[in-house]
């Protein structure tokens, strides 16, 4: 970048830190991306004229409400909900709700900023959104997760709809979670809108492959970079950490592909198993039971339970940080590379911090950032949106492969504009360039709202 273009840069980020006060994720986020876009601003002086950049950097609507609920022993809660409606430039707001006592605005922001680039990135007609709450679903009943999620609903409804704004889950929120959110939408508004949410059950408009396509997507990325260095996954030792939703679909799908995956983790502690998880047994503790990770050991002796373990610390060849932000740091990243680890692909939404990243990039290992990574899930929550809108529903291996299709897609995209603006190889400048340019088109052509 010319000097004068890094000033440009630099100050449009500062401006960002000044009105956003202590959103330290968000920061993160919206610096990642934009010390990327130099080259894209001298290709396209419109942009910077129209400022594209510092208009992304601010959503077009915040909504911050209160969330009051009863407990099972009669006892009152409140909580605090989010919406932040980032950007429609290509489509209705899209994105998915994170319950987590971690919560705050600038956790909201951040993933509803990424979100922008990452939809852009799936070539379906979406724009970017985040939402959730500081409630932390652990320990609770089914009948207290039912009353947070309709006190949640009753507020959030009047800012929803099939072309408006389309939440799904993430972090805490799964398909019970979205049953409760349907059913509370549909009494208040009156209206069966199945468009207005997705990771919808089968039954009532759900798609097939949503629960799955998060990880399948993640894994299919990571086969494509591998494939572009002529290797695959066969044969190869993986870890892949978290144990909900994205981390077990990934480990199916690196099942199928030939690898084998020997780690798994929570917030609590790493799961090793040397001579292969057993998927089965896991999806049961936690899809079934709802049970934590360290229960695995209870069926397998010859599996090791580290309690507040760090999962990086085992050797691999293809790491998937599947559970939450900065999850791999500085020092992470030096080991996982040290001990021979040549493919990252992040299904969690910004799992590397920035030192982390430097360190993959530099030692020019396939690093796959999140926003590409993991779009396999919201690319097949516009599937299910596709099939709610024509009344139809697709089969396994029909959505399947279009989610294939797509991810393959993606993986081109980001390679062929890594190399067109001189980064070969460089992923994190190809997603971020590539899902950039789309909106900023369009944002341009909308013209200045
Ligand atoms: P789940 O709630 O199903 O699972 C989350 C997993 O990550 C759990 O094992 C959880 O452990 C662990 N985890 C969460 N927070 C922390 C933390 N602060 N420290 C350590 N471990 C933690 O969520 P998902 O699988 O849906 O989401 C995982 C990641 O993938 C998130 O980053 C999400 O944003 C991203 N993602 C999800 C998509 C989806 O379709 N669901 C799509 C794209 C990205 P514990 O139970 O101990 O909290
Ligand atoms: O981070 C994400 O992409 C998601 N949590 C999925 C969003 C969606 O709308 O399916």
């Amino acid at each position: 970048m010319s000097p004068q273009m890094e000033e440009k840069v630099e100050a449009i980020y500062q401006e960002v830190l000044r009105r956003n006060p202590g959103e330290v994720e968000f920061h993160q986020a919206v610096r990642e991306v934009i010390e990327t876009l130099g080259p894209v601003l001298v290709k396209h002086p419109e942009f910077s004229e129209r400022k594209i950049i510092q208009r992304i950097c601010e959503p077009e609507r915040q909504i911050i409400f209160r969330v009051p609920w009863q407990d099972d022993k009669g006892e009152v809660h409140i909580n605090r909900g989010f919406r932040v409606e980032f950007n429609s430039a290509l489509g209705p707001y899209k994105g998915g709700l994170r319950l987590h006592p971690s919560v705050y605005l600038g956790i909201i922001k951040f993933l509803g900023f990424e979100q922008i680039f990452k939809n852009s990135l799936t070539g379906m007609p979406i724009g970017g959104g985040k939402g959730g709450s500081d409630f932390d679903p652990k320990g609770r009943s089914d009948d207290e997760i039912m009353r947070f999620c309709q006190s949640f609903m009753t507020e959030l409804y009047r800012h929803l709809g099939e072309h408006t704004d389309v939440p799904a889950g993430d972090i805490g929120v799964g398909g019970r979670e979205i049953g409760y959110l349907f059913g509370q939408y549909k009494r208040i508004t009156n209206r069966y809108e199945a468009g207005v949410l997705t990771g919808k059950g089968l039954d009532w408009g759900g798609s097939l492959v949503r629960t799955e396509a998060t990880g399948y997507g993640a894994t299919f990325f990571v086969s494509e970079m591998l494939k572009a260095r002529k290797d695959s996954f066969g044969g190869k030792t993986c870890l892949v950490s978290g144990s909900g939703n994205v981390a077990i679909y990934t480990i199916e799908k690196i099942h199928q592909l030939g690898g084998k995956c020997v780690a798994c983790s929570d917030s609590n502690g790493v799961i090793y198993h040397e001579k292969g998880l057993d998927l089965d047994l896991i999806k049961q503790l936690k899809e079934v039971e709802r049970r934590r990770i360290k229960d695995y050991v209870e069926f397998h002796k010859d599996a090791k339970y580290i309690a507040s373990g760090n999962i990086w610390d085992i050797p691999c060849q293809v790491a998937m940080p599947s559970a939450t932000q900065n999850e791999i740091n500085g020092k992470d990243a030096q080991k996982l590379v040290k001990n021979g680890c040549i493919a990252v692909g992040e299904g969690a939404n910004m799992p590397t911090t920035p030192e982390g990243v430097k360190v993959f990039l530099e030692a020019k290992i396939a690093y796959g950032p999140g926003k590409a990574a993991n779009a396999g899930g919201v690319a097949t929550s516009a599937l299910e949106m596709q099939q709610n809108a024509s009344r139809d529903a697709w089969t396994f291996e029909y959505t399947e492969k279009k989610l294939e299709e797509i991810m393959v897609g993606i993986h081109r995209l980001c390679y062929d504009t890594a190399e067109e603006y001189g980064f070969p190889s460089n992923y994190v400048v190809g997603a971020n360039i590539a899902g950039f340019i789309k909106v900023a088109k369009a944002m341009v052509a909308h013209g200045l709202i």
